[in-house]
């Protein structure tokens, strides 16, 4: 662009609206972005977000929901190349099998960031970047919550059920890990069952039911991957006639609103933070690597832990 007055009036104009309408801009940034699917509090949030930032910033969003399944991300990818957009996101459901599709992306000089989950790839050229959270922390401060638990009450010792995440997804696997990690080697600490619940309360209750019929009261902590499955679970615990945050202390992950409004009845012990928020680091991540600037391979993001007794004060805080 030359630099005459009305370039840089434009641009001085432009710069001044805070979110950077492309009022002159040749042609509006094209993102194809296929999301796992709506299976909980925290993916409504990720995909408002990610809409409402691309909206602000007049990206062009191809918004495609593979409803949990990784054929369906894969058909979406590929038809993201075909159509020759300018950059494809996703927020791969499994970590393993995308090799294949991330080449073709590749070939096709479509550069791909990954949102949320993480792949396991041999090639790490295959993506620009992953903006995400670290889930195996993320185990580890349910754990530590819960060992710090354990300290105050020093003759009890505590058996577990785990409600798994998506098998294969990045969240499952590492959050299992944080927390073993965390609790490897503290005799008091076991987990009895651990199960997929699939990331949806759904699931979560129905798994949890089965664990109560075959333990019982054997079952004093549910550790639930993430608060929609905890919710299902505590719904199952109270049918079952045993008070949820009280006989079995319910530990989960993600800090969405119907977690706090379960610490708010007592129900739910703590959340462990994820935030879904990650619209406009995307959107930014986005336009940046479309302008050839170097972007970071690993974006990650700030979060707390939430016990019940904090949750009252935190409540009118939360954004998702
Ligand atoms: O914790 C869970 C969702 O990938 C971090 O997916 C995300 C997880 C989140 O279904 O609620």
């Amino acid at each position: 662009m030359r630099l005459t007055r009305r370039n840089l009036l434009g641009a001085a104009m432009a710069a001044s609206l805070a979110v950077a309408a492309p009022a002159f801009a040749a042609k509006p940034l094209t993102i194809g972005f296929s999301q796992v699917g709506a299976e909980s509090e925290w993916r409504t949030a990720n995909t408002a977000s990610i809409k409402d930032a691309a909206r602000k910033a007049g990206v062009n969003l191809k918004f495609a929901d593979a409803q949990q399944r990784q054929e369906n991300q894969v058909k979406a990818i590929r038809s993201f190349i075909a159509q020759r957009v300018d950059v494809i996101a996703f927020s791969p459901v499994v970590e393993s099998g995308w090799d294949t599709v991330l080449r073709e992306a590749k070939a096709a000089k479509i550069p791909v960031i990954l949102t949320d989950r993480a792949v396991k790839v041999s090639d790490p050229s295959l993506y620009v970047s992953f903006i995400g959270s670290d889930f195996v922390e993320e185990g580890r401060r349910a754990a530590r919550w819960l060992v710090e638990h354990a300290k105050k009450n020093p003759n009890r010792s505590y058996n577990i059920v785990e409600l798994q995440g998506t098998v294969g997804s990045a969240p499952a696997l590492d959050r299992k890990a944080g927390f073993a990690e965390v609790i490897a080697g503290n005799p008091k600490l076991k987990i009895i069952r651990s199960q997929t619940g699939d990331f949806t309360r759904a699931k979560g209750k129905e798994v949890m039911e089965a664990f109560l019929k075959s333990e019982g009261k054997n079952i004093n902590v549910l550790y639930a991957h993430n608060d929609d499955m905890a919710i299902g679970a505590i719904q199952a615990i109270e049918e079952a006639g045993l008070k949820p945050g009280k006989d079995i202390l319910v530990v989960s992950i993600d800090g969405v609103r119907g977690a706090f409004e379960a610490m708010l009845q007592g129900k739910l012990n703590v959340t462990v933070e994820c935030n879904p928020l990650l619209g406009p680091q995307l959107i930014q991540t986005a336009q940046a690597v479309k302008a050839g600037k170097p972007v970071p391979k690993r974006i990650t993001v700030n979060e707390g832990v939430f016990p019940a007794e904090v949750a009252a004060k935190e409540f009118p805080n939360r954004k998702y």
